[in-house]
């Protein structure tokens, strides 16, 4: 039985000591905070990434570092499961209790812990894999990483420079290299093969696609988009737009999938022709935003509830087509986000679940089913197809020419998905398939269902752990009283609905609202303009929030006059 490298670990240790005045943890997107701070996580995420490694039996473990959508001083790492999912989250408490040992020999003293009471074989093998985005600090802290895996003698291998998506795609297809779960060859030109090769064939016999616009949030989405262009060929055209890598600061700034989406509007550096489709990723390439501009010129956006709408309903009409309906049920899963209008239009025609906020819990709902959709609303989403799914459509005999070419293309659908996680630019390839499967443009999509107009703001409290959630994160159980709050404020409300929810990933409790769009007949409002129905809704809010003395007035004077920030 081995031991510990002790004084290696500890060696080590002592050239990333833990900033003193930091509690780190290890939150729904892993650690992430300023990327200057973030030394000693890395060492140990290193280390971690071992011993997780050795309890599975030396199945290769991945870590990403990045902080996706958050501007670029930032950074974090988040570490990925052998399946390609996210870290199990028992083990989420191990990262944080390990990144929070005070000094060396506290590390050590954690380290030591954990290997007894996750009953952790330190003659096993520990393989890892790792990766990062184009963030300044990110040579640095792969660095740490590095003496993390080195002080435990772990086999590694460097994935360089590449997206969020890519990373978990290697993870799986080491791990299922040479087995009849085989999901590609374990390398970026693998992954470029396969999703291309299935995006050629999904559009194969129909008019070729109008050219798409690609915002790459000037992240690392840019390197794998410009790749891509040379697999895709002539069968599609993508002209990249803030793809600049090398500008400090350019990063997430004023472009990518969170602007558009918060904003409700085009990055200032995009000008769409009347009828032009366009889509923003995130600086991890792991979330896409379409949108397009109508007849007017005027920008409509096409988000996360909008693709499950499009992806569901056409891979419901595929399996029809191939006489699997009675085996195959496809699922919706989203969050709380989701919009009034999508829930509504998908529970017409398919079972929609909701859950709480993060991938790892729409990814685990959408296992329930054969076929389970999930997106969040903010673009992060996948499709996953059951064993079972797999089996079905791979073997099953057609019995007429419509089925046969139902089951080729489900084949290529499953192939041009990236079912690990959620993959910006291999979403992209599957809307403009569905699209051109169904002749629409963007208008006609659109038009599946109008969204109920919403805002989301976020709000400085002095505690967010003072806010617990029940029912999917639809309902506050505390502070006590202040659902009742908002209950009689969204009844006001011709189709209002409103929640609130601690952010798992920064210090602010975030407020959602949404309403049918038309000023009530009581006169209550201040005006019938859209949004000042729903600023001041909100403001309302934040006004029940300041009476129940929950918020946190850094800039004081009045809340209602003070500027809110738009997440
Ligand atoms: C993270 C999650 C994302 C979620 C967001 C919510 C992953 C990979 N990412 O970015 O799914 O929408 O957090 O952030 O799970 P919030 O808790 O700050 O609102
Ligand atoms: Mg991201």
């Amino acid at each position: 039985m081995s031991t510990l490298p002790i004084e290696a670990i500890k060696n080590r240790s002592d050239r990333h000591p833990k900033p003193s005045d930091i509690k780190f943890q290890y939150g729904t997107a892993g650690f992430r905070t300023l990327g200057s701070t973030l030394s000693s996580v890395l060492f140990r995420v290193g280390v971690l990434a071992a011993l997780r490694s050795k309890r599975l039996d030396g199945k290769i473990i991945g870590v990403m570092v990045t902080a996706s959508h958050n501007p670029e001083p930032d950074n974090g790492v988040k570490l990925v499961d052998p399946r390609g999912e996210m870290l199990e989250s028992s083990w989420e408490a191990h990262a944080t209790a390990l990144a929070n040992a005070p000094n060396s020999d506290a590390f050590v003293a954690a380290v030591d812990e954990l290997v007894k009471t996750a009953k952790i074989d330190l003659s096993k093998p520990a393989r890892v894999v790792y990766a990062r985005d184009t963030r300044p600090t990110g040579p640095e802290l792969v660095a740490a990483l590095k003496d993390g895996l080195e002080a435990m003698k772990a086999e590694y291998r460097d994935a360089g420079v590449t997206t969020t998506p890519v990373l978990h795609y290697l993870v799986r297809t080491v791990n299922t290299k040479g087995t009849k779960d085989s999901y590609g060859e374990d390398t970026e030109e693998g992954y470029l093969t396969k999703l291309s090769d299935a995006f050629k064939k999904l559009l194969a016999g129909k008019p070729t696609p109008p050219p798409l616009l690609i915002d790459c949030a000037n992240g690392v989405g840019a390197l794998m988009a410009e790749k891509f262009k040379s697999y895709l060929g002539d069968a599609f055209t993508i002209n990249l737009v803030n793809a600049d890598i090398h500008t400090p600061g350019a990063l997430n700034s004023a472009c990518g999938a969170d602007f558009v989406k918060v904003n409700q509007k085009l990055p200032p550096s995009i000008t769409l022709q009347p009828g032009q489709r366009a889509c923003s990723l995130d600086g991890d390439a792991d979330r896409i935003i379409y949108y397009y501009a109508d007849e007017r010129g005027q920008f409509h956006m096409l988000d996360g509830d909008k693709i499950t709408a499009l992806v569901a309903s056409f891979i419901v009409e595929l399996v029809k087509a191939a006489g699997l309906d009675e085996q195959i049920k496809v699922g919706v899963i989203q969050t709380a986000y989701a919009n009034g209008s999508s829930t509504k239009y998908l529970s017409a025609r398919l079972p929609v679940k909701c859950v709480p906020t993060g991938v790892k819990h729409l990814h685990h709902a959408a296992e329930q089913y054969d076929v389970g959709v999930y997106f969040e609303a903010n673009g992060h989403g996948t499709v996953l197809f059951s064993p079972a799914a797999h089996e079905l459509i791979s073997s099953h005999n057609p019995s007429t020419p419509t089925q046969s070419t139902a089951l080729v293309n489900l084949g290529n659908v499953i192939d041009v998905i990236n079912q690990t996680v959620g993959d910006a630019l291999s979403d992209a390839f599957l809307v403009e398939s569905v699209l051109a499967h169904k002749s629409y443009s963007g208008v006609e999509w659109d038009s599946l269902y109008s969204d109920l107009p919403n805002r989301l703001v976020k709000v400085v409290v002095g505690d967010r752990n003072a806010f617990e959630t029940e029912d999917a994160e639809r309902r506050l159980v505390s502070p006590p009283g202040l659902q009742a709050k908002i209950n009689e404020l969204v009844g006001r409300y011709e189709g209002g609905r409103s929640f609130v929810r601690p952010s798992g990933t920064e210090d602010v409790v975030r407020v959602y609202a949404e309403a049918v769009a038309r000023p009530q007949a009581d006169g209550d409002i201040p005006s019938s303009c859209l949004l000042s129905v729903h600023s001041w809704f909100l403001s309302r809010l934040e006004l029940a929030f300041r009476v129940a003395g929950l918020v946190y007035d850094e800039a004081g004077g009045d809340p209602l006059q003070r500027p809110k920030e738009f997440i």
